[in-house]
């Protein structure tokens, strides 16, 4: 095998795919990203600003050119705006995900949105009562009409704080009351994120930080924790299910459809398309054994989640995917979605389509998608990709699938722990689980493929931490076959007699990236039962592998809420000194987490332990020495 490739990933179908794309001339991110070696400097260090046509401007980081922009702003303010309107477009991409849900649920009440159908009533009532909407003596159409209204209210201006923000422990609400950065409304808080950093307004680089924070509460607490909310009203509460990961998923003798993005929206109409038996005949006429779908990215983990549906790769290998020659049709939605993929996929017989009002992508057909049409859309698409079985050429796909448990919901945890949290406390509270830490993101070609995450969770459950994960991450780990049925046997003695005893792998796959919630509500389900506070619980996060504004939304909502957070790559931060340290340092007194940047995952894993060894010592409960 050519070092190369295994210098960009460590995952053998990704090696071996990297091989066949070179063979066939397909260009890849990864030879791209070399292509564009060395970036600029100043951007990597945010000391570049092109918000207005004065500019663009640049701060010399060395002290001998420039120190201010020609409006007069200096490196801490120009530093800190470009981290805010990442962290402002990262918070409105998971939102607009969460309004796009609200419609769907607001037109399946009035009935014109076919295919879509309530399938947890339960919890649709349980999420309605905490927007105040009473269930007695309305049918659950009635329900989710009021449902819908309410959450779009809180996306306005209306309000004085989120409604979901009562799910945060009392003291942690305090601490966002105190700070004046509970979040108002979804839209508002990113709004005025933008409003902020146009030339001349708020030009405090604390100020503008203390609002990023508002602005992705407003994702966390808000746009992202509606989306999650509404899917499993919509698409069912996951529950633990066995299913496969790895570019083997695809099949030789089946219509391959891979579906990528984020929305289920559209996933979970080509999911039913593919199990419906007229087009399973069709199949069958072309000569295909079954109609195969498989994700990438998080719309596949919205299907894994839910349905068990095979997962092919995560961000990196969604060009490779294609280069297999297996895949009949690729279905897009938004986000993550590199616009290269038209090209790469023109080079075999591979058809795209995208589906999104507001994704459209170059060498792909597009094809609209709204409530009232997706389920007729999706059939007709899953028809087109039958008839596309029969123009593949050679088909190479060489890995075997891995197995791998999915579908954590916190609904799931807490009914495997017999429907309270103090099983997870009592080990807690004995040692026999040191902590728990979710490891979150996505892959970047500075970072060898999945070495990050794959390292990070290897040494950490092998120290008896609990590691839940979501998005790329998560496929990563299952990848690495740490969601297998036997993955327990990886874990320290502690936590492997847990997991052995519950049935359940080491590392739980909580879901997609606005899944992240889930995290937020189980931290918060164990600072209440505990009486405490997110931030002195035993947990952490981290993002070994990050790239895109929605991680760094994340990553921000997770220390406002009280996670001490470790980042893979660094953020473009390092021209200002001053906001590091208040990232780094700083926001300990004021939120009580902060960032921590650390690229090495053993060096990472060793600063986790030693943060939740810490937390330990200050909640009174047995410590060690890391
Ligand atoms: O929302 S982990 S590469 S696919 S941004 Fe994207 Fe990152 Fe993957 Fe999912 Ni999340
Ligand atoms: Fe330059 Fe100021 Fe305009 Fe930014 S806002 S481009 S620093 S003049």
């Amino acid at each position: 095998m050519n070092d190369t490739y295994a210098g960009r990933t460590i995952t053998r179908d990704g090696q071996l795919l990297l091989e066949k794309a070179e063979k066939d001339r397909v260009e890849t991110v990864w030879d791209r990203f070399e292509n564009q070696l060395p970036q600029c400097g100043y951007c990597e260090m945010g000391l570049s600003c092109r918000i207005c046509v004065m500019g663009p401007c640049r701060i010399d980081p060395f002290g001998e050119g420039p120190q201010k922009g020609v409006c007069g702003a200096d490196a801490d303010i120009i530093v800190a705006r470009n981290l805010c309107r990442m962290i402002a477009a990262g918070a409105a991409s998971h939102s607009d995900h969460g309004r796009d849900l609200i419609e769907v649920l607001d037109e399946v009440a009035k009935g014109k949105a076919a295919g879509y159908r309530i399938r947890d009533a339960e919890k649709l009532k349980r999420v309605a009562s905490e927007y105040g909407i009473s269930s007695d003596g309305k049918d659950d159409l009635k329900i989710a009409e009021q449902l819908a209204y309410a959450m779009q209210e809180d996306f306005g201006t209306r309000k004085k704080a989120l409604t979901l923000l009562r799910r945060a422990p009392a003291k942690r609400r305090q601490v966002w009351d105190k700070l004046g950065i509970a979040p108002r409304g979804i839209d508002r808080e990113t709004a005025e994120m933008m409003h902020r950093t146009h030339m001349g307004v708020d030009n405090n680089w604390q100020s503008l930080l203390l609002q990023a924070l508002r602005n992705a509460l407003s994702d966390g607490w808000g746009g992202s924790m509606i989306a999650t909310e509404l899917s499993d009203i919509l698409f069912g509460t996951p529950k633990p299910a066995t299913t496969a990961v790895n570019v083997g998923v695809l099949k030789k003798d089946q219509v391959n459809i891979i579906v990528h993005g984020h929305n289920p929206v559209v996933s979970e109409m080509v999911l039913l398309a593919c199990r419906s038996e007229d087009l399973l005949q069709l199949a069958a006429s072309k000569g295909a054994a079954g109609i195969n779908l498989a994700g990438v990215c998080c719309t596949g983990n919205e299907l894994l989640m839910r349905s068990g549906v095979a997962m092919a790769g995560n961000h990196l290998t969604t060009e490779l995917v294609l280069t297999t020659g297996a895949v009949d049709m690729m279905i897009v939605d938004y986000q993550c979605i590199m616009p290269s993929l038209g090209t790469v996929a023109a080079c075999y017989h591979t058809r795209m389509v995208s589906t999104s009002d507001k994704a459209r992508f170059p060498g792909m057909e597009h094809r609209e998608f709204h409530p009232d049409n997706a389920a007729e859309e999706a059939r007709a698409l899953v028809k087109e990709a039958i008839e596309n079985f029969t123009n593949r050429g050679e088909v190479y796909i060489p890995v075997e699938p891995v197995n791998a448990v999915g579908g954590f919901s916190v609904e799931t945890i807490l009914g495997a722990l017999g429907g309270t949290p103090q099983p997870l406390i009592d080990a807690l509270k004995s040692g026999t689980i040191r902590g728990a830490v979710g490891i979150v993101g996505c892959n970047n070609p500075r970072i060898r493929q999945d070495f990050g995450h794959v390292t990070l969770a290897k040494r950490l459950i092998e120290n008896d931490i609990l590691v839940v994960d979501t998005g790329c991450a998560a496929v990563a780990t299952a990848k690495a076959g740490f969601k297998a049925s036997d993955a327990a046997q990886m874990a320290g003695p502690g936590l492997r007699g847990i997991c052995s005893a519950l049935g359940i792998p080491p590392v739980l796959h909580m879901g997609s990236c606005v899944d992240n919630v889930r995290i937020l509500v189980l931290a918060s389900a164990l600072a209440n039962a505990l009486g405490t506070d997110i931030s002195d619980l035993p947990i952490a996060g981290a993002a070994p592998e990050w790239y895109s504004e929605k991680a760094v939304a994340i990553g921000a909502y997770f220390v406002a809420s009280g996670v001490y957070t470790v980042l893979g790559p660094m953020p473009p931060v390092t021209g200002s000194m001053n906001v590091v340290k208040l990232l780094t340092e700083g926001l300990q007194d004021v939120v009580g987490a902060t960032f921590s940047v650390e690229p090495d995952p053993e060096k990472a894993a060793l600063a986790i332990r030693r943060h939740i060894e810490e937390k330990r010592r200050g909640l009174g409960l047995p410590a060690q020495k890391v």
